[in-house]
């Protein structure tokens, strides 16, 4: 019989017994049987497809980039249409699933306080062209990082130092903006993990290592900021040393008040001792120039005035400080070779004065935190302080252990000022005398009497800390005759707002 014929036989048969709507499938079912369907289109059940998925045999077919059996449809909803495998990613087309993609470490950072959360010029491929600066906040920002599938993330921020220690992160390391200060000179490997939240299973890390270096005040030794002043805010301490430490012209012990003062945050550069010497006519100043206002007869006396009409460059040329005769690579290296005398001329020229001793001490000891050093009580090291010749990392001594002013910000005092011990010597006001226990109010000793010459303070770039009764000390003091230059002795200038 065709298949035809037995088709609509079967189809008059089940017309009158079965409901129309079942009627077809049936009919059609038993035509599958027989081989007589030959379209299963209809068939309430998909006939099994044949594709095999894995192990088992899968009527939807295989999931897309897969070898499972493919989910029912209508779980996820595409472009209007139901779709087995997803939607393609940031589209409404069904499209195959997406792998899990690892987080992206963005990382940028300024060296300025940020305005606003942009503010992060640098990044690892386009860092300052000078590195960062000791003792300036590092400010750290992860924000820029993502996850490829909108998840949320996670950060972690280490920073080693250059003798490998982690360095304190402010506010705390998992901050997407965070910060850290730099305290020494050197290379800081800095860090950056990002993690999916809520799991370590996707982690990628990105890290950049960061030049910390000295930045000269400025190449040309004048400009902003060598000239600058830092505040001292005045009052009392103990000046000298306890009977047990230090030498004997430290003694004894007595109570020193200051007015407050400023005073120039790095010693005197060449640079700056050049333009002076530019507008300097040699003629000396009016009696009185140049006076602490409370200290009376501490200021110019006329007679002085020959002093400065000498040829300062004989001195400055022959005792073999950091001085060129042309304008070079010391701009911003100390002055030395000069004498008392001239280092007050230029104070005056620059509308200031010399420290007395008492206000060189009381910022150099902290004032009522009476340090041993500027930086505290610890010993010095190369990060601290310029001396011993150990700058340039070489035994021996060499014009390279007499670096540019400000290059171990390390050893800054309580109120910044830099270089307070070693690198040179620095110039007092004072005449040098022993000590009395008399208490010192805003004092200086101006008894003049030829032998004892005038006050240095600091300690240099060429001695040793020998055992820690070294001239580094806050305490430690010397003096020598005004008129005599070294090469190990500068100065810096004072004033009293
Ligand atoms: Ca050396
Ligand atoms: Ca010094």
């Amino acid at each position: 019989m065709p298949s035809h014929a037995l088709r609509l036989m079967c189809q008059a048969n089940f017309e009158r017994a079965v409901p129309s709507s079942l009627r077809v499938k049936i009919f059609c079912c038993l035509g599958w049987l027989f081989g007589a369907c030959s379209s299963g289109s209809v068939c309430p059940a998909t006939p099994r497809s044949g594709l095999k998925c894995g192990d088992a045999m899968c009527d939807a077919g295989c999931a897309l980039g897969g070898d499972a059996c493919a989910p029912p449809a209508g779980d996820v909803e595409c472009g209007g249409a139901p779709c087995d495998a997803g939607c393609a990613p940031d589209t409404d087309v069904c499209g195959p699933p997406v792998a899990d993609l690892p987080p992206v470490a963005k990382l940028r950072f300024g060296l300025r306080s940020p305005q606003s959360p942009d503010d992060y010029p640098f990044t690892p491929d386009a860092p300052p062209v000078d590195g960062a600066e000791p003792r300036l906040t590092v400010y750290l920002s992860a924000a820029d990082s993502f996850d490829p599938e909108g998840q949320a993330i996670s950060v972690y921020w280490n920073v080693q130092d250059p003798n490998g220690q982690y360095v304190t992160i402010d506010p705390d390391p998992s901050a997407a903006r965070a910060s850290f200060l730099p305290l020494f000179v050197g290379s800081y490997a800095i860090t950056l993990e990002v993690f999916e939240s809520g799991g370590l299973k996707q982690l990628v890390q990105t890290m950049f290592t960061m030049m910390v270096a000295p930045h000269p005040c400025a190449p040309d030794g004048f400009s902003t900021p060598c000239s600058d002043e830092l505040a001292v805010p005045g009052g009392t301490f103990m000046a000298g040393s306890t009977d047990d430490i230090g030498f004997p012209n430290e003694h004894p012990r007595h109570l020193v008040n200051v007015a407050p003062f400023l005073m120039d945050k790095y010693e005197v550069t060449v640079g700056r001792f050049r333009r002076f010497l530019a507008n300097f006519s040699g003629d000396g100043f009016p009696d009185g120039a140049g006076a602490h206002p409370l200290i009376p007869g501490s200021g110019w006396q006329s007679p002085w005035s020959g002093q400065t009409s000498q040829d300062f460059m004989i001195s400055i040329r022959e005792c073999g400080g950091a001085w060129t005769d042309d304008v070079g690579a010391s701009e911003a290296r100390p002055i030395s070779c000069i004498t008392w005398y001239q280092a007050l001329a230029f104070c005056i020229a620059e509308g200031r004065r010399l420290p007395t001793e008492a206000e060189w001490e009381f910022a150099a000891a902290g004032g009522s935190e009476e340090r041993v050093y500027p930086w505290g009580n610890d010993p010095p090291t190369v990060d601290r302080a310029v001396y011993g010749c150990k700058f340039d990392g070489q035994d021996g001594c060499s014009n390279d252990d007499l670096p540019v002013v400000g290059s171990v910000p390390g050893g800054a005092g309580r109120w910044g000022h830099l270089d307070l011990a070693g690198s040179v010597w620095e110039w007092i006001l004072d005449v040098y005398a022993p000590y009395s226990d008399a208490i010192c109010d805003n004092c200086a000793n101006l008894n003049v009497t030829p032998e004892e010459g005038r006050v240095f303070r600091g300690g240099d770039f060429r001695f040793d800390d020998l055992a820690q009764q070294t001239d580094l000390r806050a305490a430690s003091r010397l003096g020598f005759d005004a008129k005599f230059p070294d090469q190990t002795r500068g100065f810096r200038c004072a004033r009293t707002p």
